[in-house]
């Protein structure tokens, strides 16, 4: 796959059936306080080292904040052999009746999948896996109504894509695989791209000028806020990065309610408000 291209699988959905999708009630969410040795992840951001006990503080509030759009939340036992096994979004893809174990492009972060793999099990849904020689994080997959974006990335491979492409077109969703290597700051696909529901995506400037986002009004994350991108919509609110006020009102003058996160420390380590929960 060149850089920079895209690939669709399965049929495009017709604009309307993407309402069933939006109108879906999130009831639970999945999360992970950091660790002891959370300051020792992977990170590219060079923003200096996080402060565990800020971090933790900031995550107890993150788990309120879901509380407040009213997800039930189970927290995981901190796990201190993997210092990114806070970002648990990376380690699966969960949609109405599925649950896909990713399969990190990191190898550091392969061991953290077992933990989410044992709290999925006994579910409801189906649970399927990425298998080798895949690779997918689960931050480069967003679901956007009956479509799901998933990226190439520097994590996930085609491969991993394609497995995944695979599992959703047989329920029924539309895949679009989108090479984001080369996309400059973008570690994952929802680094620079959100649903917000009502067929709406937030974007940055290099994502939004894609043709691959036609059929979507875009709301585009100026420079200079690109770290806002990775927002999430939970219910009737909007999860946003804390310090984005262009952002922020935006999504206000567009009537959602938005709850500001603190996430420096997160951010740090290239982590934003999506990657702390995996929510269902
Ligand atoms: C990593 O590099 O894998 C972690 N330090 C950050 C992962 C952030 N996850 C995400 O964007 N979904």
């Amino acid at each position: 796959m060149p850089a920079g291209a895209s690939v669709s699988w399965g049929r495009r959905r017709p604009a309307g059936a993407r309402l069933a999708y939006d109108a879906r009630m999130l009831r639970h969410a999945l999360v992970r306080p950091p660790g002891a040795t959370f300051a020792a992840g992977l990170t590219r951001a060079r923003l200096g080292a996080p402060d565990l006990a800020l971090a933790r503080a900031q995550h107890a509030r993150y788990c309120e904040a879901l509380e407040r759009c009213g997800l039930a939340v189970t927290r995981l036992a901190p796990d201190d052999v993997h210092p990114d096994a806070t970002f648990v979004e990376d380690c699966a893809v969960l949609v109405p009746g599925l649950a896909v174990l990713a399969r990190p492009g990191a190898e550091s972060r392969r061991g953290e999948v077992a933990a989410v793999r044992a709290a999925l099990a006994g579910g409801t849904a189906a649970v399927r896996e990425i298998a080798a020689p895949g690779t997918l994080d689960g931050g480069d997959v967003c679901e956007a109504g009956g479509t799901v974006f998933v990226g190439v990335s520097e994590r996930t491979n085609e491969e991993g894509a394609r497995q995944l492409a695979e599992l959703l077109s047989r329920r029924l969703y539309a895949v679009t695989v989108v090479d984001i290597r080369g996309v400059p700051g973008l570690l994952h696909l929802k680094s620079g791209l959100a649903h917000l529901g009502d067929g709406r995506l937030a974007a940055v400037a290099a994502l939004a000028e894609r043709d691959l986002l036609a059929g979507y009004e875009v709301v585009p994350v100026e420079p200079g806020e690109e770290y806002a991108a990775n927002c999430v919509r939970v219910n009737d609110r909007v999860l946003i990065a804390a310090g984005h006020p262009r952002f922020a009102a935006a999504l206000g003058a567009l009537g959602y309610a938005t709850i500001a996160v603190e996430m420096s420390e997160f951010r740090k380590q290239d982590g934003g408000p999506s990657c702390l929960s995996l929510r269902y």
